[in-house]
């Protein structure tokens, strides 16, 4: 019996508690900031992990097609360096600032431009950490709820992606993404 999958068309949406850099989807995402230049959190852990190629990437990124930063809500992508996934997608969720200064907007076009980009590459299997919750402060049960109905929106109307994975770091985040998958998801039983 799978306890934490969930399935939205042919796609599968996956809960797990573990550590993103270890995940091997085609690809993972990087709760980054605008600087590109790495940082502390899962931002930290995938540049120590995966090495320096991907800091040499993102230097390209920034200075070819973002030189003041990479803004909010957008998504960039890099080899995946040492890591398992073969390539890295790097976005910027928003910091909370109280939820009325578009928050809910940025985060959710965070996890669709990082879908997005997972298609135009050709990859099918993606793992995401739960954006903006960790440096950024915004508050878990309502992150989630937008990272997950975002997520499911895009899987009802593109079929290229097979396999989305949310990689929780504490049990309690854990517990939050299935509290509010088993409200809006299919669980696979
Ligand atoms: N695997 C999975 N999740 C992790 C890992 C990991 N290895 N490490 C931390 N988390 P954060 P943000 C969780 O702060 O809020 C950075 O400095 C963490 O517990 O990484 O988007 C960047 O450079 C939390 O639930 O990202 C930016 O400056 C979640 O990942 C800023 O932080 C996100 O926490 C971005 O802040």
């Amino acid at each position: 019996m799978a306890l934490n999958e969930y399935t939205v068309g042919k796609a599968k949406i996956i809960l797990v508690q573990g550590d993103i850099t270890e995940m091997d989807t085609d690809v993972i995402v990087n709760a980054a900031n605008s600087s590109l230049m790495g940082g502390g959190g899962v931002d930290g852990a995938i540049h120590r992990k995966g090495g320096p190629k991907i800091l040499e990437e993102c230097k390209r990124i920034r200075a070819i097609e973002w030189p003041e930063g990479l803004p909010t809500g957008k998504a960039v992508i890099t080899t995946g360096g040492n890591l398992k996934a073969k390539h890295v997608i790097h976005t910027v969720g928003p910091v909370w600032h109280g939820g009325d200064k578009g928050e809910p907007e940025l985060l959710a076009e965070a996890y669709r431009n990082s879908l997005k980009l997972a298609v135009s590459k050709g990859l099918k299997t993606i793992s995401f950490p739960s954006i903006s919750t960790g440096a950024y402060r915004y508050p878990i049960e309502q992150a989630c709820k937008i990272a997950l109905t975002t997520v499911k929106a895009f899987l009802e109307e593109e079929d290229k992606i097979d396999k989305v994975v949310f990689v929780l770091f504490t049990k309690h985040d854990l517990e939050v993404y299935k509290d509010v998958a088993n409200e809006i998801l299919k669980l696979i039983t």
